[in-house]
């Protein structure tokens, strides 16, 4: 069986980018390229853990790369332990911010720490938490942008058809409401009743818009309204989910448990959906996933499809996977789609691995 220890060696992150298939046109950005650091940690038992970081815009990850690099020094020589590399990793950086910048730098070692360890253990990161290899429930979020609403049913089948998915995701947030309740209009009648869709507005409206933009589709039943105002406005989404029959989401911009923690004890949401570099990488996943649990609030992931599978399968109150194929360009194998579920491969650790011509072809110099 596997190796019960493993030592730190190095960690070596490369900036890559690549290009969006359908770019994303959102309320908060419009992004034609998505940015991806590669995380490699290398172990001096020789195997490797990996994870990536996606922060949206490239020039971010100018400033990502001399933290992860700072972790060379941190961590030389010491044994391969999540939990104490996520604190110690956390300290280090506080004086420059709890959060932000330190926070996704320690969520993407952190994710390659677990995936080193899985490897270890010779199991798939899922089972090496307690679970086991298995389908995942997703909704793809690949696409439906604000684009014109004219655009949307075709583009919304041809979404279905990528995984034989039973959900999507739709942007909101146009400058004229009636727009945006044509979209909705245009992709229900093109994906029919049996296919469930979220809505998403990224942030855009203020309080009082949102009061009134949500009540007016309300009663389309959709799956969930999310993140219609300001990511930390707690109290105004508290009012809206009391308000609202429609679940309200948030999460994607949660920093830490603790945020999650306080959000749910304002009661700020029905649904959460902590994002991998906000939330802690896996570490920060199972304890904000724990926290959702005993609360008995459903929890879904944001972006990092390929993780998110492993802790969804240990997470109990797992409501949906956000797929994006985002990361696919550079992956030796992407993980596939049945039924409109991501499949785990049944391989040591997370099961990334880089294919290493197309990480040439897309390497960047900051
Ligand atoms: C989102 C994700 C990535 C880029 C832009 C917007 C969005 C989501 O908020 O939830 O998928
Ligand atoms: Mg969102």
């Amino acid at each position: 069986m596997g190796l019960a220890r493993l030592t730190f060696e190095k960690i070596v992150a490369r900036p890559v980018v690549v290009k969006l298939n359908r770019p994303v046109v959102a309320k908060i950005a419009t992004m034609k390229e998505w940015p991806l650091i590669l995380i490699d940690l290398h172990t001096k038992e020789g195997i490797v853990g990996k994870s990536y970081l996606e922060p949206y815009i490239v020039k971010s990850m100018a400033y990502l790369l001399p933290a992860l690099n700072d972790f060379n020094q941190l961590f030389e020589n010491e044994e391969i332990a999540p939990i104490n590399m996520f604190e110690k990793a956390r300290k280090s950086l506080h004086f420059v911010g709890y959060e932000g910048l330190t926070l996704i730098a320690v969520s993407g070692l952190d994710m390659a720490v677990w995936d080193a360890l899985a490897k270890a253990a010779e199991l798939p990161l899922c089972s090496l938490l307690g679970g086991s290899v298995g389908p995942v429930k997703a909704y793809n979020s690949n696409g439906l942008w604000l684009q014109k609403p004219e655009l949307l049913g075709e583009e919304a089948k041809a979404l279905i058809e990528e995984g034989d998915f039973k959900a999507i995701k739709l942007r909101l947030g146009r400058d004229n409401i009636n727009e945006d309740l044509s979209a909705i209009e245009i992709v229900k009648k093109a994906v029919g009743d049996n296919i469930k869709i979220m809505v998403d507005f990224n942030q855009s409206l203020t309080l009082d818009e949102a009061i009134t933009r949500c009540h007016m589709i309300d009663d389309l039943g959709l799956t969930w309204i999310e993140e219609p105002i300001v990511y930390d406005n707690l109290d105004g989404f508290a009012q809206l989910t009391k308000e609202l029959k429609t679940p309200v989401q948030i999460g994607e911009n949660f920093y830490g448990p603790r945020e999650l923690y306080k959000s749910i004890q304002k009661k700020a949401s029905d649904l959460v959906m902590p994002d991998f570099m906000r939330i802690g990488g896996v570490s920060g996943w199972l304890r904000a996933a724990a926290i959702a649990t005993e609360a008995g609030i459903p929890i879904s992931t944001h972006l990092y499809p390929e993780v998110g599978a492993h802790v969804m399968r240990v997470s109990q109150t797992a409501h949906w996977l956000e797929w994006q194929d985002w990361a696919n360009e550079i992956l030796e194998t992407p993980f596939t789609l049945n039924n409109g579920s991501l499949e785990i491969p049944n391989v040591p650790g997370t099961g990334l691995e880089w294919n290493e011509k197309a990480v040439k072809d897309h390497l960047v110099d900051l």
